[in-house]
């Protein structure tokens, strides 16, 4: 899996583009979706190159990607959306839908999310 590093994510992390963070650490940065699908719609990325899921959950360290996890309920506080609840998204690849070749997780709230839609 060869990672492009002039993927728009990358550019963020450089910060060669802006971003309206939400959260920083070692590991992940969050940050608001340009196009929100919700209320709430924020996208996590690992601070490694890591093109999709399959590739972080085979190449990246044990650190990286409980790094990614704890990182992951500590945005969902600062959303501020612990008792009402969440959907947690990774688009992967072709027939996930995924558009940015850099992993991130969508979290998406605000609101009661509408039924999962198959097609
Ligand atoms: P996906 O289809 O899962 O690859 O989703 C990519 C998401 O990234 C999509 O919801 C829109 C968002 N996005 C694309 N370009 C930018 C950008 O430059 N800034 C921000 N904040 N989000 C972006």
């Amino acid at each position: 899996m060869i990672y492009n590093s002039k993927n728009i994510f990358a550019k963020i992390l450089r910060g060669e583009i802006p971003n309206n963070t939400v959260y920083e650490d070692e590991y992940v940065l969050c940050f608001d979706d340009v196009n929100p699908q919700m209320p709430i719609h924020c996208l996590i990325i690992p601070k490694g190159a890591y093109v999709n899921l399959n590739d972080f959950s085979r190449n990246a360290s044990d650190e990286e990607i409980v790094g990614f996890y704890r990182a992951v309920e500590k945005i969902v506080e600062i959303k501020k959306m612990s008792g009402s609840g969440y959907r947690a998204i990774f688009n992967t690849d072709d027939h996930g839908g995924q558009e940015v070749p850099h992993m991130h997780m969508h979290i998406l709230g605000g609101e009661k999310c509408p039924s999962m839609i198959v097609k």
